[in-house]
């Protein structure tokens, strides 16, 4: 019976939960309305442990690598999916257990006063709680009006559930029931219980399973239209012919990665389950604190207060593993913060650029690496455009040498202060400084782009080096333990981009395994004894098996 019982909640539980989730999907998509399943994660995810993050960060790569699919596409994907499941376990959860403590006795009778009260509480706790997040994330009217009538929705469909299997009993049974138990003749109450039993179930399940359907499909097919519409937005302008290193002799090897990324392939990270969304109207970017004149920044003034200019960028997240996929190159717009802080008067005293973000990250930059780098830039504007939204609009930092973490995006105040306040991820455990390592990455092999050189047939192979704004001043490519051999290198976009190598290889058939590893400018060999990325960024030689 108590099995029963459990069972009976549990279902209860999820046919609640899932058209919750369902419906709030479809107004996320129709009207704006804060998804509650993602407004939850992002609430929690900060109030973690860094180790416990790190950890399930690592779970979900190691995860995806093993199914061999594509870390940078789909480690968003499979954490909305997780923040989903989580939000209905915990909705199921809470759901169950005000039913449970709502629903009658095996007997049909109503449970104490004290039980219901629980359960209510259990309820309206669980629903405010939500109500109070979505609000914090969205406090308009719509917004406020929509989560509230969802969750009044949801407790209804609680009250309902307990009152159905109060009521029908004592309807059908009437006043036989107390006889039929205290003669212990159990039969005939117990068939109409069973009947009655089964229609609730299928009344319960055809509706939550029609919302749950209805509701989400909707919702799915608003956002395919909504990505169908921006999708055509953008898209690279770079023309290879513009590019500074065009008619470079060394061409890449087929298959090697394109050297400027076009955008919508830029890989992307944030913390929360989707980007910040700024809208360009009403923003300003106060600059506070320890300066002569307070600054206030509009949109337009980051495109024309200051001379803007350009540099072609390599960025790369201190999370990946050797050859990541999260690191690309593109060109980078912007204003010298040199020339902001020159505006605004720092003064004496002022050692640290605190900078926060529209997403709740935060970094601190030493003002005296800005003061000795004047590259160190403001950017409003990626490959000739306006910042995509992924990507930090109206404006992130840009700091050489630096891993992304240390660089916000999506800004909204920067402060000078004389104290350091360590930054999002430095908190959590990761690297103070995050100055870039060396890397090296065999792209590709290219058994079907067999040519001769000198009358020996040779295959190319190729790949990237990069270290920063270091430079590469060598690469060298390793066959089956053998002679490591000088790679030719194209001239790369900038002193602080990647380089693309090549390495024709007079080949030789058979299983081959193919090793690199690069030098920086002045001369130092790429760290090779391999480590983890967390905290300072991986290291190691990365090897390629290739069957030629
Ligand atoms: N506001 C904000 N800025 C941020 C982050 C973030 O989560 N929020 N992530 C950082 C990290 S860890 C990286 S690797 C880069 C990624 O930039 P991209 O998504 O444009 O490639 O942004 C950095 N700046
Ligand atoms: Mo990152």
């Amino acid at each position: 019976m108590l099995k029963n019982k459990i069972a009976m909640s549990l279902i209860v539980g999820i046919a609640l939960a899932a058209p919750l989730t369902a419906l709030n999907y479809l107004a996320n998509q129709a009207l704006n309305l804060p998804f509650l399943p993602y407004v939850f994660f992002n609430w929690m995810t900060p109030l973690i442990p860094g180790p416990a993050i790190t950890f399930g960060i690592d779970l979900m790569i190691d995860t995806l690598l093993l199914l061999q699919l594509n870390v940078a596409d789909l480690a968003k994907t499979a954490e909305q999916g997780m923040a989903v499941m989580l939000f209905l376990a915990l909705a199921t959860a809470a759901g169950a257990l005000a039913y449970s403590l709502n629903a009658p006795h095996s007997g049909g009778e109503r449970p104490g006063t004290a039980r219901r009260v629980a359960g209510w509480l259990i309820a309206g706790g669980f629903a405010l709680f939500l109500l109070v997040l979505g609000v914090m994330e969205s406090s308009g009217t719509l917004a406020v009006l929509g989560l509230s009538v969802l969750l009044a929705l949801w407790i209804g469909g609680v009250s309902w559930a307990a009152r159905r299997r109060v009521e029908t009993p004592a309807a059908v049974v009437g006043g036989a029931e107390p006889d039929a138990a205290e003669t212990g003749d159990t039969h005939p109450p117990a068939s109409v219980e069973q009947l009655n039993r089964r229609q609730f179930l299928v009344t319960l399940g055809t509706a939550a399973a029609t919302v749950t359907v209805v509701g989400s499909g909707l919702g799915l097919l608003l956002a395919a239209d909504e990505r169908r519409r921006t999708a055509g937005a953008g898209g690279s302008t770079a023309n290879a012919a513009d590019l500074p290193n065009a008619g470079d002799p060394v061409s890449p090897a087929p298959g090697t990665r394109p050297e400027y990324t076009p955008i919508e392939d830029h890989y992307k990270v944030f913390l929360e389950l989707q980007p910040t969304v700024i809208e360009a109207e009403g923003y300003v970017l106060p600059i506070t604190g320890m300066v002569d004149n307070e600054l206030m920044l509009t949109v337009d003034d980051l495109y024309t207060r200051f001379e803007s200019f350009d540099q072609y960028v390599t960025l790369s997240c201190i999370s990946g593993r050797i050859a990541t996929t999260l690191i690309s190159t593109t060109r980078w717009t912007g204003i010298s913060m040199q020339d902001i802080l020159a505006e605004a008067g720092v003064q004496s005293g002022a050692r640290y650029l605190n900078i926060e973000s529209g997403d709740g990250f935060y970094e601190t930059v030493p003002l005296e690496l800005i003061s000795n780098d004047e590259r160190i830039m403001l950017c409003h504007s990626w490959d000739g455009a306006p910042l995509p939204t992924d990507h930090g609009f109206p404006c992130r930092i840009w700091i050489p040498d630096r891993f992304g973490m240390k660089q916000p995006k999506w800004i909204v105040s920067m402060e000078l202060t004389d104290v350091e306040n360590p930054g999002y991820w430095v908190e959590r455990g990761w690297d103070r400084i995050a100055q870039v390592r060396a890397t090296s990455v065999i792209d590709t092999v290219a058994v079907e782009s067999v040519g001769t050189r000198d009358g020996q047939q040779i295959i190319p192979v190729g790949g990237i080096a990069w270290a920063g704004d270091r430079q590469i001043s060598r690469v060298e490519v390793q066959v089956d333990g053998g002679e490591w051999q000088e790679a030719r290198l194209r001239t790369p976009l900038s002193e602080t981009t990647w380089v693309i190598w090549r390495y024709d290889w007079p080949f030789a058939e058979g299983d081959r395994t193919f090793r690199v590893r690069c030098f920086e400018g002045d001369g130092t060999m790429q760290i090779v004894d391999p480590a983890d990325a967390r905290p300072s960024g991986s290291t190691g030689i990365h090897s390629l098996e290739v069957e030629v």
